[in-house]
């Protein structure tokens, strides 16, 4: 009982120290508890990076990369909050960039494929 108790504590510590998210943001809705389970990448796999506009914290990050690396046909997805990008890698015989940029959409974000 005492190791449980010590670890509840440990755990209220933990959540305490981690920054507040913020409350306003769309992230914070409907958030997925899906696994992060890396899939394997094949030679013809391609990366494409996307301008992300409207995240207001890491958590918009985490939410698009979920998003992304559920659909058919992505293999990662790397989200960064403070850059406005999501660089994803893809089979493009499977998907296209459009359905990249409309998942993130979907979700309530700008999306657009970068130009390099
Ligand atoms: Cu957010």
């Amino acid at each position: 009982m005492k190791t449980v108790l010590l670890s509840m504590l440990i755990g209220s510590l933990t959540f305490a120290l981690a920054p507040a998210p913020a409350q306003a943001c769309p992230c914070q809705k409907g958030k997925s508890q899906a696994k992060n389970e890396a899939k394997k990448t094949p030679a013809s796999a391609t990366v494409v990076v996307l301008e992300v506009k409207g995240m207001t914290c890491g958590g918009c990050a985490s939410k698009i990369a979920q998003a992304l690396k559920e659909l058919k046909g992505v293999y990662g997805a790397d989200v960064s909050f403070e850059k406005n990008r999501a660089t994803v890698k893809f089979q493009p015989k499977k998907i296209t960039t459009a359905k990249l940029v409309q998942a993130v959409k979907k979700l309530g974000y700008q999306a657009t494929v970068s130009g390099g």
